[in-house]
């Protein structure tokens, strides 16, 4: 049976915005998922339709990466869902946001030895569309002891339940991937969570987040999976400054290869995740999508 968070760890939640807990993996699974993850990075997997990216820097295939992100791995490597892990989480996410939870989406997050670029200061909502609200969850699994020296996850309690910051591009150049949340927090009030190969934080998508560099001469590699409820549109009109102004080499190489045709592979991948309940809502967005594609040229 997947486990399920105790009464002081939901508190614990509640309270902070995060948590860390073990979901006691066995530990052939965990070397299972990271060789999966591992040899999708090393042959460069999903570069074209810019699933793969360096979140860090310019990303147009000059540089050498120093924080590359693979969205969606599990469609590369089904078996990444055939896991206690996804199991535990999906129970987790049911117990927090309700039966209505639905899986979301996965990431994969190397940090090479030595070079592993910080991420900086965050909040994913940063990232989403201002015109609606979101719950969500994020399990972010270590796939290796994981301390400040090679990148652990560190947050700043109570931030859940602020608005989004303001936050821009690092370095101000709008063609890198990552944001930096630039007001409103002391970095000082972080809390790091050091983690066993195996062991797993959770945040949501307000509580502000942060890993530093990956110093040390191995690897640092994690697993994210993402579970949230259908948004609804946003109770406050917001705007986001930085989501206009973005502009990134990712997201050029997934209009170019939606536009060669990848927008039905898309949509084909993403059948597991369509629920009637939710169908009229996903076929809006979906066609949103291909009138932005349109309107692009
Ligand atoms: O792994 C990292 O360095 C950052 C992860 C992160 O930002 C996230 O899971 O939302």
């Amino acid at each position: 049976m997947p486990k399920i968070l105790d009464h002081d760890a939901l508190n614990a939640f509640q309270r902070d915005g995060f948590i860390a807990f073990d979901p006691r993996l066995p530990p052939d699974e965990i070397a299972a998922i990271r060789r999966m993850l591992m040899a999708l990075h090393d042959s460069g997997t999903g570069f074209k339709e810019g699933a793969l990216f360096d979140a860090i820097g310019v990303d147009d295939g000059s540089e050498t990466r120093r924080f590359p992100q693979i969205l969606h791995p599990r469609v590369f490597a089904p078996a990444l869902l055939e896991t206690q892990f996804y199991r535990a989480a999906h129970a987790i996410a049911r117990q927090m946001l309700g039966e209505h939870v639905r899986f979301k989406a996965d990431i994969s997050l190397l940090k090479p030895a030595g070079i592993g670029a910080a991420t900086p200061w965050h909040q994913d909502e940063a990232f989403q569309d201002p015109a609606l609200d979101y719950h969500e969850l994020s399990f972010w699994l270590a796939l290796q002891p994981t301390d400040r020296s090679n990148s652990c996850m560190e947050f700043i309690p109570g931030s859940h339940r602020w608005p989004v910051q303001p936050h821009w591009f690092p370095g101000d150049d709008p063609r890198v991937h990552a944001l930096e949340c630039v007001d409103g927090f002391d970095p000082g009030a972080a809390v790091a969570c050091e983690l066993p190969a195996g062991g797993c934080t959770i945040h949501t998508q307000r509580t502000l987040h942060y890993a530093g560099p990956n110093v040390s001469d191995r690897p640092r590699l994690a697993y994210v999976l993402i579970f949230d409820l259908v948004p609804t549109p946003a109770a406050e009109p917001r705007t986001f400054r930085w989501r206009d102004a973005h502009r990134t080499a990712r997201a050029q190489r997934e209009q170019a290869w939606r536009r060669r045709g990848g927008l039905l592979v898309h949509l084909w991948r993403q059948r597991s995740r369509v629920r009637l309940t939710t169908l009229l809502f996903d076929l809006r967005r979906a066609l949103a999508a291909m009138r932005r594609l349109r309107a692009r040229g």
